[in-house]
């Protein structure tokens, strides 16, 4: 299971106004996180929780990306320490000296880590075993040959005119598997070219898709 506790920096602070950040050297617009503060919440708050050889994550746009296979791989550590900043940024020492992982989720600007880090513990928390149920195993074994998913259809079997596809209610399910995958490939090559080029497809398949490129089904 998970255990997850949340600290705030300006609590590891030794001044009467409780400072977390200052001006930048050089000048320019912002101000950035102090190290001090950064350093000993870390140091402090992982004891018990956080071994030595567990990430230490930064969030901050200029991260690597996040994806599910960083979460696969966060996902099998005993523990996990994830830094929010705000402002403009933290002071570099903090990346040089504490942080061992710089993650992005996503090429936009947030106004902070928080929202980045809950992202992250929630990709990462779903696949340890026990937690909500989770099919761990299922889930990083079907991705789907590197698909995105095809379409999903539940009752009623006509909703406002618009019917379920008649393959689906056929019965034959070596047809209805052929029309998930057709599905798959078509939505992913018109929305996600890039992941194609990966995607574990057949010569045939390959060809399907550069023969109907640029029209419709
Ligand atoms: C975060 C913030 C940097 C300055 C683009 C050019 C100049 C505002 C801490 C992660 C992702 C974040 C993220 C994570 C941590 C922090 C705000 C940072 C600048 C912006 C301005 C502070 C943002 N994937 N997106 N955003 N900020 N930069």
């Amino acid at each position: 299971m998970a255990h997850v506790a949340v600290h705030n920096i300006r609590d590891f602070t030794h001044d009467k106004h409780r400072t977390v950040d200052d001006y930048p050297y050089s000048g320019g617009p912002g101000m950035v996180l102090k190290p001090e503060p950064i350093f000993e919440a870390v140091e402090k708050t992982r004891q018990g929780f956080v071994t030595d050889g567990d990430p230490v994550v930064l969030l901050s746009p200029q991260g690597r990306p996040f994806t599910q296979q960083v979460a696969r791989g966060l996902s099998g550590c005993s523990g996990l320490m994830l830094i929010c900043g705000r402002y403009e940024g933290v002071d570099e020492r903090v990346r040089e000296h504490l942080v061992t992982d710089e993650i992005s989720i996503g090429d936009y600007v947030l106004s902070g880590g928080e929202l980045a880090a809950m992202v992250v513990i929630d990709a990462v928390v779903r696949l340890i075993p026990g937690v909500l149920g989770s099919p761990a195993s299922a889930d990083s074994d079907s991705y789907n040959d590197g698909l995105l998913e095809y379409p999903q259809y539940t009752r009623p079997e006509v909703y406002r005119d618009w019917p379920v596809p008649s393959v689906l209610l056929s019965g034959n399910h070596s047809k209805i598997a052929q029309w998930q995958r057709r599905q798959a490939i078509w939505r992913t090559a018109e929305r996600r070219p890039d992941l194609i080029e990966k995607a574990d497809l057949s010569d045939g398949e390959r060809r399907w898709i550069s023969e109907n490129l640029s029209s419709p089904r």
